[in-house]
C-alpha cells in the first residue's frame, strides 16, 4: 500500500474520472483535491507547480506527482498488478491501448474545455461550440464501436474490465453531456457491466464530494 495517494481533480472532468476508476478497481484508498475548472483554478500557480499544462489530473503518490491520465493508469497498473488492467497477450494489449489511445488522444482533447474556450474566442456561439463537441464524439465513438465489434462481452475487451473501459465510461459520460449518441452497438451492454461494478460506480461524478 502507499503512503499516500492525492488525487487533484475535478468531479465533472473526464480525465480525472478515468483515474478514480483506476484507483478504485485497484482497491486503493486516495484523498481528493478538487481544482473548480470553470472557475480556472487548474491556473492558479500552486496547481501548475504540480502539473504545468494547467490540466486535471495529477496524482500524488508518496510526495512525487504524476501527470496525464494514461500514464497515471498505467503507473498504477504497474505498481499494483492486480486486477491488471490490460491483458497479458502483446497483441491484445495493443488493441487495448489503440481503444484507449483513440479516445484520450483523438475525441476528448477536441471537446475538452480548453479546445471549446478558444472556439468561443474565435466567435463561435453556444450552439456551435456544442455542434463542434457533438461531431467530434460522434465521430470519434463511431470508430471505437468500430473498433470493438467483434470482440466477446461483458466489458470492451472480454470478461474483466481493462483500461479501454475506464477510458470509455468517462467518455460516454461527455457524450451525454453534449448531447452525442451513446447507444453505438455493443456500449449500452458495456455501461450495464462497468455500473454494476462498485469501482465504477463510485467513480461516477455525482458521488464526488465536490459534485455540484
Ligand atoms: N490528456 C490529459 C487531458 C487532461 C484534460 O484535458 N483535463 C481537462 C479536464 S477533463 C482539464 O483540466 N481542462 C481544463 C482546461 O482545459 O482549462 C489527461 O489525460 O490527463
Amino acid at each position: 500500500m502507499a503512503e499516500s495517494l492525492v488525487l487533484h481533480g475535478y468531479f465533472r472532468s473526464s480525465a480525472s474520472w478515468r483515474v478514480r476508476i483506476a484507483l478504485n478497481l485497484k482497491g486503493l484508498a486516495y484523498r481528493q483535491v478538487s481544482h473548480h475548472l470553470r472557475d480556472g483554478a487548474q491556473h492558479d500557480p500552486a496547481y501548475r507547480a504540480l502539473n504545468p499544462q494547467a490540466l486535471v489530473p495529477a496524482l500524488e503518490v508518496d510526495g512525487a506527482v504524476l501527470t496525464q491520465s494514461l500514464a497515471i493508469c498505467e503507473y498504477l497498473d504497474e505498481r499494483w498488478p492486480s486486477p491488471p488492467l490490460l491483458p497479458p497477450d502483446p497483441l491484445a494489449r495493443a488493441r487495448v491501448r489503440a481503444f484507449a489511445l483513440a479516445i484520450a488522444c483523438e475525441v476528448h482533447p477536441l471537446q475538452n474545455l480548453g479546445m471549446l474556450d478558444r472556439l468561443r474566442a474565435r466567435g463561435f456561439d453556444g450552439a456551435a461550440v456544442k455542434q463542434w463537441a457533438r461531431e467530434t464524439i460522434d465521430h470519434g465513438l463511431a470508430a471505437c464501436a468500430t473498433l470493438v465489434a467483434a470482440e466477446s462481452g461483458p466489458f470492451c475487451f472480454g470478461a474483466v474490465p481493462t483500461l479501454a473501459d475506464v477510458l470509455l465510461i468517462p467518455q460516454l459520460g461527455n457524450a451525454r453531456r453534449f448531447g452525442a449518441r451513446v447507444d453505438w452497438p455493443r456500449f449500452p451492454a458495456i455501461e450495464a457491466a462497468c455500473a454494476a461494478l462498485p469501482a465504477f460506480a463510485a467513480a461516477r461524478p455525482e458521488v464526488q464530494p465536490d459534485s455540484e
